[in-house]
């Protein structure tokens, strides 16, 4: 008798491993596995104004600054109305267009901003005041994070085996209306829930070995915009777990995206990948109020069809560079060139970077720690201001316009707090003071213009004050406060937790952190080479990017590469490259940098041996007769120094 054969049909696998799925819930950047999102609320600026005068969704609204529009809603834009036109142009195009200016701070009247009806034309007087949308931004994140806290909460399939388990979500606020998510710890628990099958293989010691074929062989998409597979894939193929993670994924933005539409009347577009760049990318293809999905089957056409000048880090000098060294800008072009070729004209760090980005690999992760370095309000004065008390007067703009930045910060819990406050002071000459900010004090407004005031003291000691042309008030040197690491951190979801944070759900505008917040450095310094390509790039194109003028939203870095077409300048001086509005709080920048450089020559003279980098800002401030820079000079984990300082 013979034994009965085996079958020789071979058991169809799956391309991915238990090791690569395990990736998944521990937030690896390397698993191909990984579920990223991106989230934009559409026509930000625009849609707070909506809401806070209740304004119709289908009436057209602007959101104007002095004479440009800085946001235009969904339902104008039909009408042909963008950012770049004038008012003149917008009201010819939609004379039924609601146009609404910034709230702003006037002169003479305190640290309280407002909406006026005529700042449109008091440039003079007026400076604009971002803080209501600020607040509007806190209430999203918040709403977003209380969201991610209670998805799939009750659907726990198995519930009387499975333990709740904790969850940690990284979660990055990009810009003032932008965040990135790393939904892969969140798709892990669900993939275990939903695909008992995939528990088995877990605890084995062949962690490479591959996973089970998904049984599903048609994933139902709802309403999400899916980019088209890859020429040689196609609809037919079986989808494999990359696809069913990113499913999944989607399940949990159209929730976000729900809860922060029915919360608080906004609606945002995003963009799902494996990636942060390519989810960038992908929720800026489908607006407003859609969210895209970019399966990894579908990356290489996807971005074969974008100039990589579109692409975040590309944008500056080193996409100029590349486009001049290789002759194109396309990403299809650059991809029959070789990673030999690209050695060539480039590093070899920065070649194998590029090479890996155009084929869609970023491994930078989602960093809920983007630490701000140093915030700057400044008013350039046409005609200049010639007496202390118009001076007094915008000091108190100043620090009230700071001090709202700070709240966001966390300085009202402690988390993070300046230790130096500087004024610059441009009049026939240019120059800066600055003190320490005592660590006894609570900061607030007054502190602040306390401050600020001592300062001008000095500098209206010095002479020569007046007419002066521009004054600016930054603080700097950020130190962690007592309650160390627990800002806009990954959190901690725990299922119990989570019922009690939507019971909870308030409608006052803190950024509290929720739930508890756990420190991400672990993560981090497993991802020791996106980070340091992250550096590569921040040094010089990103470094500065933390200050703040008129216009809010730069206090976020990474607004580069916007693929939406804002124009963009480009400094002749350091060729850092930046949306064009961001222009003139730069040039401002550059004054502090060579009015620091300017008070360094001026202490080696009085000090002749090259000072130690401690010393140097102490000799700094002993030569104005200040009192030293806070008294540490180490400059603190995540921070640059800045050049002023
Ligand atoms: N912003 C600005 N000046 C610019 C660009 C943007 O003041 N040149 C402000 C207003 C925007 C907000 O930042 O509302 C967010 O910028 P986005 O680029 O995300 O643009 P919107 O949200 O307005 O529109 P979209 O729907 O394209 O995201
Ligand atoms: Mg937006």
């Amino acid at each position: 008798m013979s034994e009965p054969t085996e079958s020789t049909d071979p058991v169809k696998l799956s391309r991915f491993t238990y090791r690569q799925l395990q990736g998944l819930r521990h937030g690896s950047t390397a698993t191909p596995l990984r579920v990223i999102a991106h989230i934009d609320l559409d026509a930000f600026y625009a849609q707070c104004e909506m809401v806070r005068l209740g304004t119709p969704r289908e009436t057209p609204l602007a959101v104007r600054q002095w004479d440009s529009l800085i946001a235009v809603n969904y339902a104008a834009r039909p009408f042909g109305i963008t950012r770049f036109i004038n008012i003149a142009e917008a009201r010819r195009l939609c004379p039924d267009l609601v146009l609404q200016h910034v709230a702003t701070f006037r002169e003479g009247e305190g640290g309280r901003w407002a909406y006026r009806d005529d700042s449109y034309k008091k440039i003079n007087t007026d400076k604009v005041c971002l803080d209501p949308y600020r607040a509007q931004s806190r209430k999203i994140l918040q709403t977003i994070k209380e969201a991610l806290a209670t998805w799939n909460d009750d659907d726990n399939g198995d519930n009387t085996q499975t333990p709740k388990q904790e969850v940690t979500v990284g979660l990055e606020k990009a810009s003032i209306d932008e965040v990135f998510i790393d939904l892969s710890p969140l798709v892990y628990k669900a993939l275990l829930q939903r695909y008992p099958e995939l528990r088995a293989g877990t605890q084995d010691e062949n962690r490479d070995a591959e996973l089970p074929i998904p049984p599903t062989t048609a994933l139902q998409w709802d309403r999400d915009c899916l980019i088209d597979l890859d020429k040689i894939e196609t609809e037919e193929d079986d989808p494999d777990w990359d696809d069913v993670g990113m499913l999944i994924g989607s399940e949990i933005v159209r929730w976000v995206r729900k809860a922060v539409w029915e919360k608080l009347s906004y609606t945002c577009s995003a963009g799902l990948a494996r990636n942060k760049m390519i989810a960038k990318l992908g929720s800026a293809c489908n607006k407003p109020n859609l969210q895209t999905v970019v399966r990894n089957r579908a990356v290489q056409d996807f971005l074969g069809g974008y100039k990589f000048t579109q692409i975040r880090m590309l944008g500056g000098k080193l996409g100029d560079h590349i486009t001049a060294a290789f002759g194109t800008e396309k990403v299809s072009e650059l991809l029959n060139v070789s990673l030999e070729q690209l050695r060539t004209r480039l590093d070899e760090h920065t070649a194998s970077w590029l090479y890996g980005i155009i084929r869609g690999d970023d491994r930078s992760e989602v960093n809920p720690r983007t630490q701000i370095k140093s915030m700057l309000s400044a008013k350039s004065f046409r005609p200049s201001i010639s007496s202390i008390d118009q001076a007094e007067k915008w000091l108190r703009i100043f620090a009230a316009d700071i001090y709202g930045r700070l709240v966001e910060e966390g300085v009202l819990e402690n988390r993070r707090r300046p230790r130096v406050i500087t004024l610059h002071h441009r009049g026939s000459q240019s120059r800066s003071r600055q003190i320490p900010i005592p660590g006894s004090n609570v900061i607030n407004e007054d502190l602040l213009y306390d401050l600020a005031n001592t300062l001008l003291r000095q500098v209206v000691a010095d002479g020569q004050t007046w007419p002066c042309s521009n004054l600016s008030l930054s603080v700097s040197s950020f130190e962690d406060g007592v309650s160390n690491n627990k800002a806009i951190e990954g959190f901690l979801v725990r299922g119990d937790q989570a019922k009690a944070l939507t019971r909870s759900s308030r409608p006052r505008d803190t950024d509290t952190a929720q739930g508890g917040h756990l420190p991400n450095d672990k993560r981090r310094k497993l991802d020791s080479d996106g980070a340091r390509i992250d550096q590569f790039f921040a040094n010089p194109v990103h470094s500065e990017d933390t200050e703040t003028g008129e216009q809010g939203t730069s206090q976020q870095p990474e607004m580069d590469a916007e693929p939406n077409g804002i124009p963009r300048f480009t400094c002749l001086r350091c060729s850092k490259s930046m949306p064009e509005y961001e222009k003139e709080e730069h040039d401002d920048w550059h004054f502090a940098k060579d009015l620091a450089i300017q008070d360094r020559e001026e202490a080696k003279v009085s000090q002749p041996t090259p000072p130690t980098k401690s010393s140097t800002r102490g000799a700094t401030a002993r030569g104005r007769g200040g009192r030293g820079g806070g008294g540490r000079s180490k400059t603190e984990k995540g921070q640059m120094r800045l050049a002023f300082q």
